[in-house]
């Protein structure tokens, strides 16, 4: 064989396997910290169990045409498998098309430093620090097709009210969201770890050094056919579980029966030890908890993550988007970092801060109609069952 053409090809393959070998990220998380800030507690039903929400490890591969996830977890993956959820007596597997049921991992991606997206999904109760605020969110969840359709359906009602936490228009709010997020659906599920692809087409660039992720897990509801809104929740829960006060049976809880919620984030991953319950907690007065501000960790150097700068609400939501203005007080304070071996516990505000409870707005309430329109809807796309369909329509209208 030709030299050259020898050296050409053994140019080619280093250059492939530098490639391959290139950013990827392989990020540690404590293992038994599934309690959000510190406290939440699991449901009283075997649909989720501790340490089966609790990441401890997140791995990157890039290839030439995308990246390969793999979410490790402390506990094996629960299969659906001759289970029947909390809505019915349906089995799951009849709707459900991966061996996982009971997990989301959302990964928001910030591409590009000091703009983008601050916002999460609806129900989380969290927002991202402006700091690494994010371009592309990675939604790994059990019904992936069902999850983007009750998003849209969800922003398109959004949108009509003035409520959207984005800028778009109902006519670009479709290509709006197949831009900004991805819900993969190449998925393998081994005993720990799920691994799943997010083709480049969509991350539209490789790994660089500006790229941070915040990534968290939370509970996931797969019978969950709509967005019903529960009462006294600022947004409705879609695709996932709330954590409510004390201990609740079919949702997460505080743990505490003067605390009456909590951010939906189970996990969050940072390698630093403790460093999750401390930028998690919040002031919280007469029970009214406030949302969780997130940072994003370095893709190329995660175990250097740095505590964010206090910020105030006003700087994360618009005002003119709350039903109630914050006060001015209500800004974010930075809790006392927990000695180190310590348990670490929820921190009563003190009193000289006086931090104003806020008030979560009252639920927009969706009409009956509006309500049976979209489960009309999700049933004519072949996303619910026809006994699914009929029970949620049974239960709407007993509503009336
Ligand atoms: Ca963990």
């Amino acid at each position: 064989m030709n030299t050259r053409i020898a050296t050409l090809i053994f140019l080619m393959t280093a250059a492939g396997y530098l490639w391959a070998s290139g950013p990827n990220l392989n990020v540690t998380d404590p293992v038994g910290d599934d309690h959000g800030a510190g406290y939440i507690v699991y449901p009283g039903t075997d649909l989720w169990e501790k340490g089966e929400l609790d990441l401890v490890n997140l791995s990157a591969e890039v290839e030439t045409d995308g990246i390969w996830f793999e979410a490790e977890f402390h506990k094996p993956i629960k299969s659906p498998d001759n289970r029947v959820g909390t809505f019915g007596d349906e089995e799951l597997t009849q709707f459900l098309r991966y061996e996982f049921f009971n997990v989301n991992l959302e990964i928001y991606l910030d591409q590009v430093p000091e703009s983008g997206n601050t916002w999460t999904l609806p129900g989380r109760q969290a927002y991202i620090h402006p700091t690494t605020a994010w371009e592309k969110a990675i939604i790994l969840s059990p019904r992936p097709r069902v999850l983007k359709s009750q998003l849209t359906s969800h922003w398109k009602r959004a949108l009509k009210k003035g409520s959207l936490p984005f800028q778009t228009t109902l006519k670009e709010l479709d290509s709006y969201v197949e831009d900004h997020l991805y819900f993969p659906t190449r998925i393998k599920v081994s005993k720990r770890a799920i691994r799943f692809f997010v083709p480049l087409d969509f991350l539209g660039e490789t790994p660089g050094n500006a790229w941070h992720l915040t990534a968290f897990t939370t509970a996931a509801n797969p019978t969950q056919s709509l967005s019903l809104k529960l009462p006294g929740k600022q947004e409705s829960p879609i695709m996932t579980v709330p954590v409510e006060g004390g201990w609740p049976r079919d949702t997460f809880g505080t743990g505490e029966e003067d605390l009456d919620s909590a951010p939906a984030v189970i996990d969050y991953l940072c390698s630093e030890s403790g460093f999750q319950e401390r930028i998690m907690r919040q002031p919280s007065d007469m029970g009214i908890s406030r949302p969780a501000v997130l940072v994003g960790i370095p893709w190329m150097t995660p175990e250097k993550v740095k505590a964010p700068e206090p910020i105030s609400m006003e700087k994360l939501q618009p005002a003119a988007k709350l039903a109630t203005p914050p006060s001015p007080e209500a800004s974010f304070v930075q809790p006392p970092a927990p000695q180190p071996g310590t348990d670490v516990k929820r921190v009563k505000p003190l009193k000289e801060q006086k931090v104003e409870p806020q008030r979560p707005p009252r639920p927009e309430k969706t009409s009956a109609a509006e309500r049976l329109k979209e489960l009309k809807s999700l049933l004519d796309q072949g996303l619910i069952t026809k006994e699914e369909y009929e029970k949620i329509r049974t239960r709407i209208l007993s509503e009336l």
